[in-house]
Protein backbone atom coordinates (compact mmCIF):
# COMPACT_ATOMS: atom_id res chain seq x y z
CA UNK A 1 0.00 0.00 0.00
CA UNK A 2 0.74 3.69 -1.15
CA UNK A 3 1.90 5.75 2.23
CA UNK A 4 0.57 9.20 1.26
CA UNK A 5 3.91 11.71 1.70
CA UNK A 6 3.13 13.27 5.07
CA UNK A 7 3.77 16.89 3.28
CA UNK A 8 0.78 16.26 0.60
CA UNK A 9 -1.70 14.92 3.70
CA UNK A 10 -0.77 17.93 5.68
CA UNK A 11 0.55 20.11 3.22
CA UNK A 12 -0.15 23.68 5.78
CA UNK A 13 2.43 21.34 8.33
CA UNK A 14 4.81 21.60 6.30
CA UNK A 15 6.25 25.34 6.27
CA UNK A 16 7.49 25.35 2.70
CA UNK A 17 3.56 24.85 1.46
CA UNK A 18 2.70 28.36 2.52
CA UNK A 19 3.46 30.56 -0.37
CA UNK A 20 4.11 34.20 0.11
CA UNK A 21 1.21 34.55 -1.85
CA UNK A 22 -0.88 32.94 0.89
CA UNK A 23 0.48 34.87 3.57
CA UNK A 24 -0.71 37.68 2.27
CA UNK A 25 -4.04 36.19 1.91
CA UNK A 26 -3.95 35.50 5.59
CA UNK A 27 -2.63 38.93 6.48
CA UNK A 28 -5.99 40.33 4.00
CA UNK A 29 -8.15 38.65 6.75
CA UNK A 30 -7.62 41.03 9.47
CA UNK A 31 -9.54 44.40 8.02
CA UNK A 32 -7.61 47.28 7.94
CA UNK A 33 -9.27 50.64 8.69
CA UNK A 34 -7.98 53.57 8.10
CA UNK A 35 -9.07 56.71 9.69
CA UNK A 36 -8.31 60.65 9.19
CA UNK A 37 -8.57 62.88 12.19
CA UNK A 38 -9.25 66.19 11.48
CA UNK A 39 -10.68 69.77 13.48
CA UNK A 40 -9.28 72.77 14.46
CA UNK A 41 -5.61 73.29 16.34
CA UNK A 42 -6.28 72.40 20.10
CA UNK A 43 -9.70 70.27 20.04
CA UNK A 44 -8.26 67.51 21.12
CA UNK A 45 -7.04 65.32 17.75
CA UNK A 46 -4.06 64.02 19.09
CA UNK A 47 -5.33 63.52 22.90
CA UNK A 48 -8.04 61.10 21.27
CA UNK A 49 -5.51 59.21 18.97
CA UNK A 50 -3.24 58.73 21.97
CA UNK A 51 -6.15 57.25 24.27
CA UNK A 52 -6.99 54.54 21.79
CA UNK A 53 -3.93 53.84 20.38
CA UNK A 54 -1.85 53.63 22.78
CA UNK A 55 0.47 55.75 21.14
CA UNK A 56 2.16 58.67 22.91
CA UNK A 57 2.45 61.53 20.04
CA UNK A 58 2.86 65.27 21.49
CA UNK A 59 -0.15 66.96 23.09
CA UNK A 60 0.13 70.72 22.98
CA UNK A 61 -0.82 72.20 26.47
CA UNK A 62 -0.50 75.76 25.65
CA UNK A 63 -1.70 78.24 23.42
CA UNK A 64 0.03 77.37 20.40
CA UNK A 65 -0.65 74.96 18.06
CA UNK A 66 0.92 71.47 18.58
CA UNK A 67 0.82 69.38 15.92
CA UNK A 68 2.07 70.83 12.50
CA UNK A 69 2.37 67.99 10.43
CA UNK A 70 0.31 64.55 9.46
CA UNK A 71 1.34 61.48 11.78
CA UNK A 72 0.04 58.16 11.61
CA UNK A 73 0.14 56.34 14.77
CA UNK A 74 1.22 52.94 14.79
CA UNK A 75 -1.79 50.32 14.26
CA UNK A 76 -3.97 48.36 16.97
CA UNK A 77 -6.81 46.08 17.34
CA UNK A 78 -10.23 46.67 17.52
CA UNK A 79 -12.82 43.57 16.92
CA UNK A 80 -10.69 41.97 14.35
CA UNK A 81 -9.72 44.83 12.32
CA UNK A 82 -6.13 46.88 12.61
CA UNK A 83 -6.60 50.26 13.35
CA UNK A 84 -4.58 52.98 12.17
CA UNK A 85 -5.23 57.05 13.13
CA UNK A 86 -4.05 59.53 10.81
CA UNK A 87 -3.54 62.80 12.88
CA UNK A 88 -3.27 66.28 11.17
CA UNK A 89 -2.74 69.63 12.12
CA UNK A 90 -5.92 72.06 12.08
CA UNK A 91 -6.21 74.39 9.11
CA UNK A 92 -6.07 77.17 11.61
CA UNK A 93 -2.74 76.49 12.80
CA UNK A 94 -0.54 79.44 13.73
CA UNK A 95 2.56 78.33 12.26
CA UNK A 96 1.30 77.53 8.48
CA UNK A 97 -1.39 78.52 6.41
CA UNK A 98 -4.34 76.80 4.95
CA UNK A 99 -3.20 76.15 2.16
CA UNK A 100 0.11 74.81 3.00
CA UNK A 101 -2.02 72.52 5.68
CA UNK A 102 -4.61 71.65 2.67
CA UNK A 103 -1.57 70.58 0.68
CA UNK A 104 -0.18 68.05 3.22
CA UNK A 105 -3.58 66.41 3.90
CA UNK A 106 -4.36 66.22 0.12
CA UNK A 107 -0.71 64.63 -0.56
CA UNK A 108 -1.04 62.58 2.68
CA UNK A 109 -4.62 61.07 1.18
CA UNK A 110 -3.76 60.98 -2.10
CA UNK A 111 -0.68 58.63 -1.32
CA UNK A 112 -2.88 56.29 0.40
CA UNK A 113 -5.64 55.97 -1.74
CA UNK A 114 -2.69 55.51 -4.78
CA UNK A 115 -1.46 52.48 -2.57
CA UNK A 116 -4.83 51.18 -2.22
CA UNK A 117 -6.05 52.10 0.85
CA UNK A 118 -9.30 53.94 1.34
CA UNK A 119 -10.86 55.46 4.36
CA UNK A 120 -12.83 54.03 6.49
CA UNK A 121 -13.88 57.01 7.90
CA UNK A 122 -12.72 60.55 8.48
CA UNK A 123 -13.38 62.19 12.79
CA UNK A 124 -14.09 65.80 12.21
CA UNK A 125 -13.26 66.79 16.38
CA UNK A 126 -15.35 70.08 17.93
CA UNK A 127 -14.74 71.43 21.69
CA UNK A 128 -18.55 71.20 23.29
CA UNK A 129 -16.85 73.87 25.30
CA UNK A 130 -16.27 76.76 22.84
CA UNK A 131 -18.57 78.74 23.79
CA UNK A 132 -19.14 80.38 20.10
CA UNK A 133 -18.77 78.54 16.53
CA UNK A 134 -17.00 81.82 15.15
CA UNK A 135 -15.27 82.69 11.88
CA UNK A 136 -12.28 80.31 12.30
CA UNK A 137 -14.07 76.87 13.41
CA UNK A 138 -16.93 77.53 10.59
CA UNK A 139 -13.97 78.17 8.24
CA UNK A 140 -12.62 74.88 9.22
CA UNK A 141 -15.48 72.99 8.53
CA UNK A 142 -16.19 74.48 5.45
CA UNK A 143 -12.59 73.23 4.34
CA UNK A 144 -13.27 70.28 5.61
CA UNK A 145 -16.15 69.73 3.99
CA UNK A 146 -14.60 70.70 0.53
CA UNK A 147 -12.57 67.60 1.11
CA UNK A 148 -15.32 65.24 1.44
CA UNK A 149 -18.25 65.08 -0.88
CA UNK A 150 -21.80 64.29 -0.19
CA UNK A 151 -21.39 60.61 -1.09
CA UNK A 152 -18.36 60.31 1.95
CA UNK A 153 -20.18 62.12 4.64
CA UNK A 154 -21.79 58.91 5.58
CA UNK A 155 -18.34 57.71 6.78
CA UNK A 156 -17.94 61.02 9.16
CA UNK A 157 -18.15 61.62 12.26
CA UNK A 158 -18.97 64.84 14.01
CA UNK A 159 -16.93 63.72 17.51
CA UNK A 160 -18.04 66.52 20.29
CA UNK A 161 -15.61 66.41 23.12
CA UNK A 162 -14.50 68.25 26.69
CA UNK A 163 -17.90 67.72 28.15
CA UNK A 164 -16.44 67.36 31.66
CA UNK A 165 -16.08 71.46 30.98
CA UNK A 166 -19.18 72.45 31.30
CA UNK A 167 -22.66 71.90 32.92
CA UNK A 168 -24.67 68.92 30.77
CA UNK A 169 -27.48 71.26 30.32
CA UNK A 170 -24.82 73.85 28.62
CA UNK A 171 -23.94 71.21 26.32
CA UNK A 172 -27.07 69.89 25.47
CA UNK A 173 -28.23 73.15 24.33
CA UNK A 174 -25.09 73.62 21.89
CA UNK A 175 -25.23 70.30 20.68
CA UNK A 176 -29.06 70.66 19.48
CA UNK A 177 -28.04 74.64 18.45
CA UNK A 178 -24.79 72.65 16.18
CA UNK A 179 -26.93 70.08 15.21
CA UNK A 180 -29.90 72.39 13.85
CA UNK A 181 -28.21 75.06 12.27
CA UNK A 182 -27.33 75.48 8.48
CA UNK A 183 -23.98 77.67 9.45
CA UNK A 184 -22.53 74.77 11.53
CA UNK A 185 -22.80 71.18 11.03
CA UNK A 186 -26.78 70.41 10.00
CA UNK A 187 -25.61 69.98 6.48
CA UNK A 188 -23.18 67.45 6.72
CA UNK A 189 -25.84 65.50 9.45
CA UNK A 190 -28.74 65.55 6.80
CA UNK A 191 -26.61 63.99 4.17
CA UNK A 192 -25.20 61.35 6.40
CA UNK A 193 -22.58 62.41 8.90
CA UNK A 194 -23.14 61.73 12.18
CA UNK A 195 -23.00 63.34 15.86
CA UNK A 196 -21.26 61.56 18.42
CA UNK A 197 -19.96 62.02 22.28
CA UNK A 198 -16.53 61.73 23.32
CA UNK A 199 -16.40 62.15 27.11
CA UNK A 200 -12.56 61.80 27.35
CA UNK A 201 -12.41 57.72 28.27
CA UNK A 202 -11.62 54.65 26.01
CA UNK A 203 -15.43 53.65 26.03
CA UNK A 204 -16.52 56.55 24.15
CA UNK A 205 -13.72 56.50 21.54
CA UNK A 206 -13.89 52.69 21.04
CA UNK A 207 -17.84 53.40 20.23
CA UNK A 208 -16.46 56.04 17.75
CA UNK A 209 -14.42 54.04 15.97
CA UNK A 210 -16.48 50.86 15.94
CA UNK A 211 -19.30 52.80 13.90
CA UNK A 212 -16.66 53.84 11.63
CA UNK A 213 -15.20 50.55 10.96
CA UNK A 214 -18.45 49.03 10.21
CA UNK A 215 -18.57 50.80 7.60
CA UNK A 216 -18.02 50.78 3.60
CA UNK A 217 -14.22 52.61 2.77
CA UNK A 218 -14.57 54.68 0.68
CA UNK A 219 -12.76 57.43 -1.24
CA UNK A 220 -12.86 61.08 -0.26
CA UNK A 221 -13.76 63.61 -2.93
CA UNK A 222 -10.29 65.10 -2.79
CA UNK A 223 -8.68 61.31 -3.55
CA UNK A 224 -10.87 60.87 -6.47
CA UNK A 225 -9.45 64.60 -7.74
CA UNK A 226 -5.91 63.80 -7.42
CA UNK A 227 -5.48 60.16 -8.57
CA UNK A 228 -8.33 59.16 -10.38
CA UNK A 229 -8.47 62.45 -12.09
CA UNK A 230 -5.10 63.13 -12.38
CA UNK A 231 -5.49 66.85 -11.21
CA UNK A 232 -3.61 69.30 -9.14
CA UNK A 233 -4.58 69.94 -6.13
CA UNK A 234 -5.09 74.22 -7.00
CA UNK A 235 -7.66 72.86 -9.46
CA UNK A 236 -9.71 71.04 -6.55
CA UNK A 237 -12.76 72.79 -5.20
CA UNK A 238 -11.08 73.21 -1.59
CA UNK A 239 -8.07 74.88 -3.33
CA UNK A 240 -10.43 76.93 -4.83
CA UNK A 241 -11.83 78.83 -1.59
CA UNK A 242 -8.87 79.23 -0.29
CA UNK A 243 -6.62 80.53 -3.04
CA UNK A 244 -9.87 82.81 -3.86
CA UNK A 245 -9.93 84.49 -0.71
CA UNK A 246 -5.69 84.36 -0.46
CA UNK A 247 -5.82 86.60 -3.69
CA UNK A 248 -8.53 88.78 -2.47
CA UNK A 249 -6.05 89.45 0.61
CA UNK A 250 -3.22 90.25 -1.41
CA UNK A 251 -4.85 92.50 -3.78
CA UNK A 252 -6.46 94.37 -0.39
CA UNK A 253 -2.48 94.84 0.47
CA UNK A 254 -1.77 95.90 -3.03
CA UNK A 255 -4.38 98.54 -2.87
CA UNK A 256 -4.01 99.79 0.72
CA UNK A 257 -0.11 100.20 -0.67
CA UNK A 258 -1.12 101.74 -3.56
CA UNK A 259 -3.02 104.64 -1.67
CA UNK A 260 -0.39 105.10 0.69
CA UNK A 261 2.23 105.83 -1.76
CA UNK A 262 0.10 107.92 -3.77
CA UNK A 263 -0.63 109.73 -0.06
CA UNK A 264 3.31 110.07 0.19
CA UNK A 265 3.45 111.12 -3.04
CA UNK A 266 1.14 114.29 -3.16
CA UNK A 267 1.51 114.49 0.02
N1 LIG B 1 -10.90 68.25 29.37
C1 LIG B 1 -10.45 67.77 28.22
N2 LIG B 1 -9.30 68.24 27.73
C2 LIG B 1 -8.86 67.74 26.56
C3 LIG B 1 -9.57 66.73 25.85
N3 LIG B 1 -8.90 66.44 24.73
C4 LIG B 1 -7.83 67.24 24.72
N4 LIG B 1 -7.78 68.01 25.82
C5 LIG B 1 -6.77 69.03 26.14
O1 LIG B 1 -6.79 70.01 25.08
C6 LIG B 1 -5.45 70.45 24.78
C7 LIG B 1 -5.15 70.27 23.30
O2 LIG B 1 -5.16 68.90 23.01
P1 LIG B 1 -4.44 68.28 21.71
O3 LIG B 1 -4.74 66.83 21.73
O4 LIG B 1 -3.01 68.69 21.64
O5 LIG B 1 -5.26 69.00 20.56
P2 LIG B 1 -4.98 68.94 18.98
O6 LIG B 1 -6.31 69.02 18.31
O7 LIG B 1 -4.14 67.77 18.64
O8 LIG B 1 -4.18 70.30 18.73
P3 LIG B 1 -3.16 70.67 17.52
O9 LIG B 1 -2.15 69.59 17.46
O10 LIG B 1 -2.58 72.00 17.92
O11 LIG B 1 -3.98 70.77 16.26
C8 LIG B 1 -4.53 69.68 25.71
O12 LIG B 1 -4.25 70.47 26.85
C9 LIG B 1 -5.35 68.45 26.10
O13 LIG B 1 -4.99 67.93 27.36
C10 LIG B 1 -10.80 66.22 26.41
O14 LIG B 1 -11.49 65.35 25.86
N5 LIG B 1 -11.18 66.79 27.60
MG1 LIG C 1 -2.31 67.62 17.79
Amino acid sequence: MLKPESSQVFPLANQSYISSGSITALKALVEVALIAVMGPTGSGKTTFINSVSGSNLRVGHDLHSCTSTIQVAPPFQLDGHSVTLIDTPGFDDADKSETEILTEIAACLATTYKSGTKLAGVIYMHRISDVRMGGISTRNFKMFMQLCSDTTLKNVVVVTNMWGLVEPKVGEDREEQLASNEGFFKLALDKGAQMLRHDDGTVSAHAILRYLIGKQPRALQIQRKLVDEGKDISQTAAAGVELNREFAEQANRHQDELAKLREDMTG
